[in-house]
């Protein structure tokens, strides 16, 4: 049985900067241009975090907003928001991105160190984006830097409940300097811990991109690949752009006979009954 395989594109992150990252998306117009192209090549979900004017990360709702509505317009992948922003942000702000109503956002499961930063996610701030978005109709995607954001994973469904639209899906962040590192065997560490019924992506940050996009593949695991988490394409050669990433995903997925999901499909699997446009 063909198991299709959910491409998600990370496209712009909040770590990198315009000057040292040419290709990186940061305009309202290459942000929508890069989702329509990502689209046309595999992508079914964007995880997007937005730039101000100065190409800076911004938690802005007007162009938060802005953002949102240009990514719609450009096509029909579905919109994740980063909730998580940049390490800089406070909870309030991160918390107000659901007002701007994406389809689905991201969650973050527990605090992490994040190269000499520290990813702040407490247990309360855990709690209200959960129970905020249960309230509001949107669908977490929820973000595992350890293994022990798995158990908190499961102690926040046995306290609050199911997600809206009632699955669960995964993603493993691997590879990052502080977390899990991104190779098979940690990957296969997180499978028995997933609950029951639960989907999973994985992204391999930097050079473990390869490797855990293999290993998601074969464990029947989905992917998310972009520029957020992955700036050398090769070792010496910088991503030519998204599309590049997402390409090569779409391909490997294909070898492994699980072609890329269309974004119908990633609706259904993820329990996204209607956008709200
Ligand atoms: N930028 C990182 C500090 C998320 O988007 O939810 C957090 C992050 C996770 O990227
Ligand atoms: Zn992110």
């Amino acid at each position: 049985m063909t198991r299709p395989t959910l491409i998600t594109v990370a496209p712009t992150g909040a770590e990198s900067a315009k000057a040292d990252v040419p290709a990186l998306p940061v305009t309202v117009e290459e942000v929508a241009a890069t989702a329509r192209d990502c689209q046309a090549v595999g992508a079914a979900v964007i995880h997007l975090h937005v730039r101000d004017a100065d190409g800076r990360p911004t938690l802005d709702l007007g162009r938060v907003r802005e953002v949102v509505a240009a990514v719609r317009e450009a096509g029909d992948l579905v919109v994740q928001l980063s909730s998580g922003g940049a390490v800089t942000d406070s909870a309030d702000a991160r918390l107000a991105v659901l007002d701007a109503q994406p389809d689905a956002a991201s969650l973050t499961l527990g605090t992490v160190n994040f190269g000499r930063d520290v990813f702040s996610n407490p247990w309360d701030l855990i709690v209200e984006l959960h129970t905020r978005m249960q309230e509001r109709g949107i669908v977490p995607e929820y973000e595992v830097f350890d293994l022990g954001h798995l158990a908190t994973l499961q102690r926040l469904l046995d306290r609050h409940g199911p997600p809206h639209g009632g699955h669960v899906h995964v993603d493993l962040v691997m590879g990052v300097p502080g977390g899990m590192p991104g190779t098979a065997q940690a990957l296969t560490a997180c499978l028995p811990l997933l609950p029951p019924g639960a989907t999973f992506a994985a992204t391999g940050v930097g050079r473990t991109s390869l490797p855990v996009m293999l290993a998601a593949l074969s464990a029947g695991g989905h992917l998310r690949v972009g520029m957020e988490d992955t700036l050398t394409y090769a070792p010496g050669e910088p991503v030519r752009d998204n599309t590049q990433l997402v390409a090569r995903a779409a391909g490997l997925a294909r070898i492994a006979q699980r072609p890329p999901m269309t974004t119908d499909d990633a609706r259904s699997l993820l329990g996204i009954k209607e956008t709200v446009r």
